[in-house]
């Protein structure tokens, strides 16, 4: 008998284990659902994003000869959940069953697990296979099985996963180039010169025109902006963007891969992130493609193996740490921060250059990279000891390859230390020192990098030192903390209390509404 196969909206491919049998009179059930939508208020470019590509899969399979029912978010039956469409679609169709791929967040997978008792037919939930670790054998890593739990090492974990997929390994077993991992290499300043490669763009058509109306007519509210949308959107698209970075931008990926520069959002940088996450790409055919242009001779070995290490090693790792951790890993907070988010990383308005940039390029794209994220935003948060429950918020509206699974263990574990340090070996802080280094942010700043107390001194280095200071003792037995907080120890007792000082007052003084 025909069976229903429910396509969540991140599971945009026609590899997705749930279509893997799919046969003649099978119906693929895709919705627009207003809980989705708001669960947090996403940014309106993700919604755009996300609504294009799931219209523009159906109207791929359709055209392949698959059956679609597609529910659009204006669809006045629509139920506004995916629980209530499933049930609807179920009184439409006659079929045996339903399959479904696990999804991504542990919000809609205990949802799914609800339907085999609520629904009058059987429910198949299918691995998701697209991740290249699965659950069971992240456990194993983890040593949960027997009990003799390790410290949860990425960097091990990520020499296990070269070794499984066998990218750039050598025919004896060892890594291409003799070494495992070539992130020395990668922390480059970006010369003045230095020009990053011009991005192609993606036209929206009539479907993408549509759906920018409906975003702006019903999410008009929400954060960001829709100006200029030309993101890719199909899977013809989303691969051809993929060949454009590995040809373009893969051979300078590693060298520059921490580098910030005011009004370039992107440098070398892939921002393939939402279009791997949602299905339009496999993370295995993006890492052949690195491999394949390190092989030619197209990129160095520091490109490929920093760019197949995000992916492998970090993207694996957190959505495994995440799945063993919740629920409740986002309830931790080691470090007892309180304090709720200023009101200027929704509007942008700061005197904080950096900030500022940051988070106006986040408003424009739905995208920071890496460093802008972990280094001068998540660094922000970490020193001024915001909420890690308003701040995962942050991230998962602002970003528009955000869901929980990746963002939630990069917030929690990566930027903020609240599980106590379960894979980060200590908190990713840095003085405005770090950011003068690889930025030109603070040149046009109205704070002075190098100046540590008065009116005019950069926040973050107040910031930084009452952050060593206010949690001296939980970090004394740490040996990767120990030079910090010898600095600290030998610093003039009246120039640390003034510093600390200033670091109250400023924080003291930071509007804060809760309004966005
Ligand atoms: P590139 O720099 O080109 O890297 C290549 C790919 O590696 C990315 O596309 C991504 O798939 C993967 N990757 C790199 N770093 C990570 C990482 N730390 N965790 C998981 N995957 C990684 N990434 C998301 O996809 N969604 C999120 O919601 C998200 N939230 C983040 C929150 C914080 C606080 C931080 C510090 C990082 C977060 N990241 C998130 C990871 C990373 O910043 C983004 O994946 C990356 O910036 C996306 O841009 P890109 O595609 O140009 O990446
Ligand atoms: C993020 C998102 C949004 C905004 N809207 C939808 C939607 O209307 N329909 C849908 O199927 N998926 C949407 N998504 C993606 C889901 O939130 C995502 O599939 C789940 O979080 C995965 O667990
Ligand atoms: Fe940021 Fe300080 Fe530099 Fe200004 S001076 S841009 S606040 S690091």
């Amino acid at each position: 008998m025909a069976r229903l196969r429910l396509i969540l909206g991140d599971q945009l491919s026609r590899h997705i284990s749930s279509l893997s049998d799919l046969k003649r009179g099978d119906v693929v059930l895709m919705a627009e659902v207003a809980d989705e939508t708001t669960y947090v208020r996403h940014h309106q470019r993700k919604i755009a994003f996300l609504f294009s590509a799931m219209r523009h899969f159906a109207g791929d399979m359709r055209q392949a000869g698959i059956i679609v029912d597609y529910v659009k978010l204006d669809d006045p039956d629509n139920t506004g959940s995916f629980s209530g469409e499933l049930e609807r679609a179920l009184k439409r169709h006659v079929v045996g069953g339903v399959v479904v791929t696990e999804a991504g967040e542990w919000r809609v997978q205990q949802m799914l697990l609800g339907w085999q008792n609520a629904l009058s037919v059987p429910v198949e939930i299918r691995a998701d296979t697209r991740f290249l670790c699965s659950h069971d054998e992240f456990a194993m890593m983890a040593g949960d099985a027997t009990g003799e739990s390790q410290p949860l090492l990425m960097e091990d974990f990520y020499r296990r996963m070269r070794r499984r997929t066998g990218y750039l390994m050598r025919s004896n077993g060892t890594p291409e180039g003799g070494r495992w991992n070539f992130d020395h290499e990668n922390r480059k300043t970006l010369p003045k010169d230095v020009e990053p490669p011009e991005r192609p763009f993606y036209e929206p058509d009539e479907i993408t025109k549509d759906v920018l109306a409906l975003v702006s007519r019903r999410f008009g509210n929400h954060f960001g902006s829709l100006e200029d949308f030309d993101y890719p959107v199909t899977r013809r698209q989303a691969h051809g963007y993929l060949r454009w970075f590995v040809a373009k931008a893969l051979p300078d990926f590693g060298t520059y891969q921490d580098a910030m520069r005011e009004g370039a959002p992107l440098l070398f940088h892939s921002h393939l992130s939402a279009l791997i996450n949602c299905g339009l790409l496999d993370p295995a055919e993006c890492c052949e493609a690195a491999e394949h242009a390190f092989r030619q001779g197209h990129a160095p070995l520091n490109a490929a193996e920093g760019f197949i290490r995000q992916i492998i090693g970090w993207r694996e790792f957190v959505r495994g740490i995440y799945w063993r951790e919740m629920p409740g890993y986002g309830d931790r907070n080691a470090l007892d921060a309180k304090r709720p988010l200023p009101d200027f990383f929704w509007s942008g308005e700061t005197d904080l250059n950096c900030l500022r940039q940051c988070i106006g390029d986040t408003r424009r794209n739905a995208y920071a990279h890496h460093i802008q994220r972990l280094m001068v935003l998540g660094n922000f948060c970490l020193l001024g000891g915001f909420d890690p429950r308003a701040v995962q918020e942050w991230y998962l509206v602002v970003y528009h390859d955000a869901y929980e699974w990746v963002e939630m263990p990069n917030v929690v574990g990566m930027i903020l230390y609240a599980d106590n340090g379960l894979f980060a070996t200590k908190p990713y802080v840095a003085s405005g020192n770090y950011i003068n280094r690889m930025s030109d942010y603070c040149r046009n700043c109205r704070y002075d990098v190098k100046s540590r107390s008065g009116p005019d001194a950069c926040p973050f280095n107040a910031l930084y030192w009452d952050f060593v200071a206010r949690h001296a003792t939980r970090f004394e037995t740490n040996p990767r903390m120990t030079q910090t907080l010898s600095t600290m120890k030998r610093m003039d007792a009246g120039k640390l209390a003034a510093m600390r000082q200033d670091a109250q007052r400023f924080l003291d003084a930071l509007p804060v509404s809760g309004d966005y």
